[in-house]
């Protein structure tokens, strides 16, 4: 069974980060290693007020441990992260891993506008945690500061798909860029692969409301459909329809915004194919 090392933030309350990636990868068919980087009682989008405990050192003994003893994983994805100084040590992780793919996640910004308690030194770090991955999945706001510009209301179709390939060629890396508006008020999910024919634009409805870790549940299909060894564009339907799904009937039931969306009741969806048993070859 492969193994995933996920490292990101353990918010109790509100559906993001690891409490959304691991039942995400489980359920797969994957061993999610849950590696917290800080320990919160909420997320920070919409609650207030939310305990911390950082876990810094932790984390980096952790991993010291992981090599110590030769522990390897088939993949690393790192998500949210609470400071510079822990984008340094997922960099170099990343860095030292040998993980046949490694995902960053650089979940720091949306609509606009850096999430609370980051400056531009958290966009230095996630820029420098960028150049260590094989795939990158900022949303709209996330790519133009990764990319040094302003985030930008709205985007043609071709502008959103020209800061994908700034972003791919700047990195190095696959890019899927989510949830970028587009005039007209269509929003789009735009890849770059490593070969032209892996490049894609998939269009997606949005809910009139902003649940907050839905790049977190995107990430993680993504990064589960991925490991199966589908394409890209594969990939990323698989990972947009099932957010969508999630988003719609999350929506449907008038939940509060910032519990996140409802995947419980679809997780099924995202079963592994099941080999035929032996009996009925
Ligand atoms: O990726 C979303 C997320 C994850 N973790 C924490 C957050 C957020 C978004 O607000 O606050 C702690």
């Amino acid at each position: 069974m492969k193994r995933i090392l996920c490292i990101q933030d353990l918010s109790t309350v509100g559906r993001s980060s690891l409490a959304v990636v691991s039942p995400v990868l489980s359920v797969m068919g994957y061993q999610c290693c849950p590696l917290p980087t800080a320990l919160l009682s909420t997320h920070t989008g919409g609650f207030a007020p939310v305990e911390r405990l950082d876990a810094t050192g932790f984390f980096s003994a952790a991993l010291e441990a992981y090599r110590a003893q030769e522990i390897a994983f088939d993949a690393v994805y790192t998500g949210y992260l609470c400071s510079p100084a822990q984008a340094a040590v997922a960099a170099d992780e990343l860095r030292r891993c040998g993980a046949a793919l490694r995902v960053t996640d650089p979940a720091m910004a949306d609509n606009g506008r850096l999430y609370g308690g980051f400056g531009p030194e958290m966009v230095e770090a996630m820029q420098t945690l960028c150049g260590e991955a094989d795939l990158i999945t900022p949303n709209a706001t996330e790519a133009a500061l990764l990319a040094g510009e302003q985030p930008r209301e709205r985007y043609g179709a071709d502008e959103v798909e020209a800061l994908c390939e700034r972003l791919a060629g700047r990195y190095g890396a696959r890019v899927v860029i989510t949830g970028a508006p587009l005039e007209g008020g269509q929003t789009v999910c735009v890849g770059r692969g490593e070969a032209a024919w892996e490049h894609f634009t998939l269009r997606c409805s949005y809910v009139d409301a902003a649940y907050p870790g839905t790049g977190d549940l995107f990430c993680a299909v993504l990064t589960g459909a991925l490991m199966r060894g589908n394409a890209l564009q594969s990939a990323a339907e698989l990972a947009l329809r099932f957010t969508e799904n999630a988003a719609r009937a999350t929506f449907a039931a008038r939940r509060d915004p910032r519990f996140g969306l409802e995947f419980e009741p679809l997780l099924g969806e995202l079963l592994p194919p099941r080999e035929e048993p032996s009996w009925a070859r």
